[in-house]
C-alpha cells in the first residue's frame, strides 16, 4: 500500500521560523505541485513549538508573496538624491540592472573606496534579519575580513544584558522553557512574554493551572501584565534598585540560602553589605511601589519552590541596564532557586549553541586583507555618529598619528565612506535617527542594501539587492529561548532573482577577486563546518556531539545532550559544580570589572536620562519607545493585514491621565513629542497602560508616519553602563498638543 504522501501532490518541509525571536519555531512548510508554498504552520513534534505560530507568522506567505517585495538587482536613477521616497512608488528612484551588473559594480566600488581611503573606511551594517547560522554570520564576515571592512560590534539588541549575565554566570544558560511549567511563582521581569516570546506562555498556563502565581514587573501594561495575578509597574530604569531592595530584605529576614551560596558564589560578605543601604523605603521612592510591596515581593519570592524569573532584555536597554541585569540575576543564587526543577532564570540559552564560528567566520582572512590585521571596530548602536564623523579623517593619510584605538567612535580609523546593510534596517531601528538619516544621506557615502522590501533604509541606497526568506534557502539554528539544533531546509525556489546572504557574499568574494577556497563553501559544507563535524561523522562541539547534518534532514530539530529527555531528565544549570567565571562561583562581586576600573558591585544608580537627571525640567517625561506586538521590529510593519492586528496602538502616544490633562490633551488629540534629538507627531491614547511620568509608543516605519519619522527620532547615541548597547529605554520627552 502506498502511503497516501507518495501520491500526494504536496511536500511538507521543515524549515525555521529566522527571525528575531527566542522561540525559534520548527516551522511545517506545504509546498504544491507547483512548487509555491500553500501553508505555514508550527510543528507539533517540536516540544517548544508545540504545533502553532505567533500570529506575525501565522500569516507569513503574505511575506513571501506579498506583490511589492523587491525581486531583482536595483541601482539608484542618475540624479535622484537619497532620502525618503514616497511610500509605495519607491522603484521609480532605481533602475533594474542584472546581478552579474550589480555585483561587478558594487565590486568596483568597493575596491575604489578601499584604494581612497583604506579598506576599513568600509561599514558592514548587520543585525537579525535572520538569526539563522548561515545567514546571521557565516560567509559574510569571510568577505568583509578578507577586504578588511570595519568589524561591527553588534551591540543594538542585548549586548548589555548578555555581557552582564556572564559577569554573573559565565555562561548564557538558563531554565529550560519546558521546565516553567514546573514553576510555583514566575516573575516576568522586563519580559513581554504574550508578545514576544509565546511560546513559553503555555508553560506559564500550565504552572497557574497546578497554582503558581504570576508576577509582571514592566512600566507598561503589556497583554502579559493585563493576565497577571500581580503586576508592579515599575519606573523605567529602577530595575536595579528593586532588586538590592529584595536581596536587603532577604538577608534581613535570613531568607538566603546559606548552604548554596557556601558552595557556589563569590562575593557574598560583599554583597550583602552594600544591600544593607537598600532598605525598601528607599527603594520605594526609586521604583514608585510602596516599602510593603518591596518585602512582599522579596517574601514571595524567597519563600516560593520552585521560583523561575523570565528575564528578558527590556530591562537592560536602559543606561545602567548591565547593572540592573547583574543585580537580577543574583536573585537566584542568593536564595539557591537553581536547585529545583522549574527554579532558577532565564535570559538567554543562547550560550549553550557551541557553534563553530571561528571556522564560520575566519577572522584569520584578515591578515590576508591590504590591512593585515582584524580591522577596527565600531559600535553598531553609534551608526549616526560614525556616519558623520570627521574626526579622524586624517588617520587614512597615513600620517601615523592615529588616535589610540577605542577613543572615538570610528575607533581612531578613517570616516565611513561606504555602508553595506543587510538583515538590517538602521534607518528604522538606530537610535537617533535624525543622525543615522543625515550620515545615509550624504552624497559621497555609498550604500548598498540587501533587502526583501523597499524601506526606511532602501530610500538611501545606491543598489537594492533582493534577499530571500527562510523558506528560500538553508540554514541551520540554534535559538536564545530553547536548547534544539534545527535545520531550516529550503521549501521553495526564490521567487524572481532574490538570493540569501550566503550566496551573495560567496559571488561578492568572487568579483573581488578573493581565491580562498572557503568563498565556494555551499551551504552543506558551512552547516557541517559550524557542527564542527569530525572525520567519525560526529561533532566535537559539546552538547552537539551527537547531532549529525544527516540525522537532522531526517528529523529536523534535535535537542543538545543534555537536554535529550526534557520529560524526564533534570537539566539543572548552575545547581552545582563549577560556574565558568573566573573564580568558578556565581560572581555577586566581580574582580574582571574591578580591574577595568568599574564597580564590581551591582550598585544602583539612575539613568541621565531619567525623572531624576539634570534634563528633566525641560523633558519631563520617560519615553519607553517598545517593540509592536504585530511586527518584528521593523519587519512585517509594511504588510496590510499585520497593520490592522496592530491598529489599536499605531501611531499612537499612550498617556497616563494626570500627563495628558496637565497639557489640556485629550484621547484622539494630534501631538507632538520632542526632545534636543528630534520630534514626532502621534496621535495621543490616553489609557492606563504607562504610570504617570511614562510615556509609550512603538517602532514602526518611519515611512508610516505622516511626518516621516518614528520613535527613533527621540532616542539617543548613549550607551549602557555595561556591553555599550542602545539605550532605547532611557530617553526624556516633552508632549504638547498640536
Ligand atoms: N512581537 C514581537 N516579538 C518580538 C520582537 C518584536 O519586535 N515583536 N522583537 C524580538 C527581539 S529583537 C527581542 S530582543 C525580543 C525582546 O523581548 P523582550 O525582552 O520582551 O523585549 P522588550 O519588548 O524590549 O522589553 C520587554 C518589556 O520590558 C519593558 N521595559 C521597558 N523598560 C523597562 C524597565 O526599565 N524595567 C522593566 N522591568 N521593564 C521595562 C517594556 O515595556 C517591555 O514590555 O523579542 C523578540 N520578539
Ligand atoms: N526604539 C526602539 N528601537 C529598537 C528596538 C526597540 O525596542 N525600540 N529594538 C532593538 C532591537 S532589540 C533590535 S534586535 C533591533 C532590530 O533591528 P534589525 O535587526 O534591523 O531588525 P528588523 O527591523 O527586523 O530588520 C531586519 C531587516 O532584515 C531583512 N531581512 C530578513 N531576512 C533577511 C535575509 O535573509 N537577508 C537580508 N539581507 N535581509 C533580511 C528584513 O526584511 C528587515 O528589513 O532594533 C532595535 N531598535
Ligand atoms: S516570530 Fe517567534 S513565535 Fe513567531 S513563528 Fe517566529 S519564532 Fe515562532
Ligand atoms: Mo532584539
Amino acid at each position: 500500500m502506498a502511503p497516501a504522501a507518495e501520491t500526494s501532490p504536496f511536500r511538507v518541509v521543515h524549515t525555521v521560523c529566522s527571525h528575531d525571536c527566542p522561540d525559534s519555531c520548527a516551522v511545517l512548510v506545504t509546498v504544491n505541485a507547483e512548487g509555491r508554498a500553500v501553508k505555514v504552520a508550527g510543528d507539533p513534534t517540536q516540544p517548544v513549538t508545540q504545533g502553532f505560530l505567533c500570529a506575525k507568522v501565522a500569516k507569513y506567505l503574505d511575506r513571501v508573496y506579498a506583490p511589492n517585495r523587491v525581486l531583482y538587482p536595483l541601482k539608484r536613477k542618475t540624479g535622484v538624491a537619497k532620502g525618503p521616497l514616497e511610500r509605495g512608488r519607491e522603484h521609480e528612484a532605481f533602475e533594474r540592472v542584472s546581478w552579474e551588473q550589480a555585483l561587478s559594480e558594487i565590486a568596483a566600488r568597493l575596491q575604489q573606496v578601499s584604494d581612497q581611503y583604506g579598506p576599513e573606511s568600509i561599514l558592514p551594517y548587520s543585525y537579525a534579519g535572520t538569526i539563522g547560522v548561515l545567514g546571521y554570520g557565516s560567509m559574510d564576515r569571510r568577505f568583509f575580513h578578507r577586504l578588511g571592512g570595519s568589524q561591527l560590534d553588534r551591540t543594538i539588541c542585548s549586548e548589555a544584558g548578555g555581557v552582564a549575565w556572564n559577569l554573573v554566570y559565565g555562561k548564557k544558560l538558563g531554565t529550560p522553557t519546558e521546565d516553567f511549567r514546573l514553576a510555583k511563582l514566575i516573575i516576568a521581569w522586563g519580559a513581554n512574554i504574550h508578545g514576544n516570546n509565546i511560546h513559553l506562555w503555555p508553560m506559564v498556563e500550565q504552572a497557574r493551572r497546578n497554582g503558581a502565581r504570576l508576577i509582571v514587573i514592566d512600566p507598561y501594561k503589556t497583554r502579559t501584565a493585563a493576565l497577571a495575578d500581580w503586576h508592579i509597574a515599575i519606573r523605567p530604569g529602577t530595575d536595579g534598585a528593586l532588586a538590592l531592595g529584595m536581596m536587603h530584605v532577604i538577608l534581613r529576614d535570613g531568607l538566603e540560602d546559606r548552604a548554596y551560596i557556601d558552595e557556589m558564589t563569590h562575593g557574598f560578605d560583599k554583597l550583602a553589605e552594600l544591600v544593607r543601604d537598600y532598605t525598601p523605603e528607599r527603594v520605594a521612592a526609586w521604583t514608585g511601589m510602596t516599602a510593603a510591596e518591596v518585602a512582599e515581593l522579596a517574601r514571595e519570592y524567597a519563600t516560593t519552590r520552585p521560583a523561575a524569573i523570565r528575564l528578558n532584555y527590556g530591562v537592560q536597554r536602559s543606561e545602567n541596564g548591565g547593572t540592573a541585569v547583574r543585580a537580577v540575576a543574583m536573585l537566584p543564587a542568593l536564595t539557591g532557586a537553581w536547585k529545583n526543577r522549574g527554579g532558577g532564570a532565564q535570559l538567554s540559552t543562547s550560550g549553550a549553541f557551541a557553534w563553530n564560528r571561528r571556522e564560520l567566520e575566519r577572522l584569520d582572512l584578515a591578515l590576508d586583507s591590504p590591512l593585515g590585521r582584524p580591522a577596527r571596530v565600531i559600535n553598531m548602536s553609534t551608526l549616526g555618529q560614525a556616519l558623520t564623523a570627521k574626526a579622524a579623517e586624517f588617520s587614512h593619510q597615513g600620517s601615523g598619528e592615529r588616535p589610540p584605538a577605542g577613543s572615538d567612535v570610528l575607533d581612531g580609523g578613517p570616516a565611513v565612506h561606504a555602508l553595506f546593510v543587510y538583515n538590517s534596517n538602521p534607518g528604522a531601528v538606530a537610535p537617533n535617527q535624525n543622525a543615522v538619516r543625515q550620515g545615509m544621506g550624504r552624497d559621497d557615502l555609498f550604500t548598498v542594501v540587501h533587502e526583501l522590501f523597499f524601506n526606511d533604509t532602501t530610500d538611501y541606497a545606491d543598489y537594492i539587492l533582493p534577499a530571500t526568506t527562510f523558506l528560500e534557502h538553508t540554514d541551520i539554528h540554534g535559538a536564545y529561548g530553547h536548547y534544539f539544533v534545527q535545520l531550516s531546509n529550503k521549501a521553495i525556489e526564490p521567487p524572481g532573482e532574490a538570493r540569501s546572504n550566503v550566496w551573495l557574499f560567496g559571488q561578492l568574494a568572487q568579483y573581488m577577486g578573493f581565491s580562498e577556497a572557503c568563498f565556494r563553501d555551499t551551504e552543506e559544507q558551512l552547516i557541517r563546518q559550524a557542527l564542527a563535524v569530525g572525520l567519525d561523522g560526529n561533532s566535537t562541539n559539546a552538547g552537539m556531539e551527537h547531532i549529525t547534518l544527516e540525522d537532522l534532514k531526517e528529523q529536523g530539530h534535535i535537542p543538545l545532550s543534555f537536554h535529550r529527555a526534557p520529560e524526564t531528565d533534570n537539566f539543572l544549570p548552575f545547581a552545582s559544580g563549577t560556574v565558568p567565571t573566573p573564580s568558578g562561583k556565581v560572581e555577586f562581586y566581580s574582580a574582571t570589572l574591578a580591574a577595568r576600573g568599574m564597580d564590581p558591585l551591582p550598585t544602583f544608580f539612575a539613568p541621565t536620562e531619567s525623572r531624576w537627571g539634570k534634563d528633566a525640567e525641560r523633558f519631563p517625561l520617560e519615553f519607553l519607545s517598545r517593540k509592536a506586538d504585530n511586527y518584528m521590529n521593523s519587519t512585517f510593519a509594511n504588510l496590510e493585514g499585520h497593520r490592522k492586528m496592530e491598529a489599536r496602538t499605531s501611531q499612537r502616544l499612550e498617556m497616563h491621565p494626570a500627563d495628558a490633562e496637565m497639557r489640556g490633551i485629550a484621547d484622539g488629540d494630534a501631538v507632538q513629542i520632542w526632545n534636543d534629538r528630534g520630534s514626532i507627531k502621534l496621535t495621543a491614547l490616553v489609557n492606563g497602560s504607562v504610570p504617570a511620568g511614562v510615556v509609550a509608543a512603538r517602532l514602526d516605519w518611519a515611512k508610516f508616519n505622516s511626518e516621516g519619522s518614528n520613535v527613533n527620532a527621540l532616542t539617543s547615541e548613549r550607551l549602557t553602563d555595561i556591553g555599550a548597547g542602545a539605550t532605547f529605554y532611557s530617553a526624556l520627552v516633552e508632549v504638547k498638543k498640536l
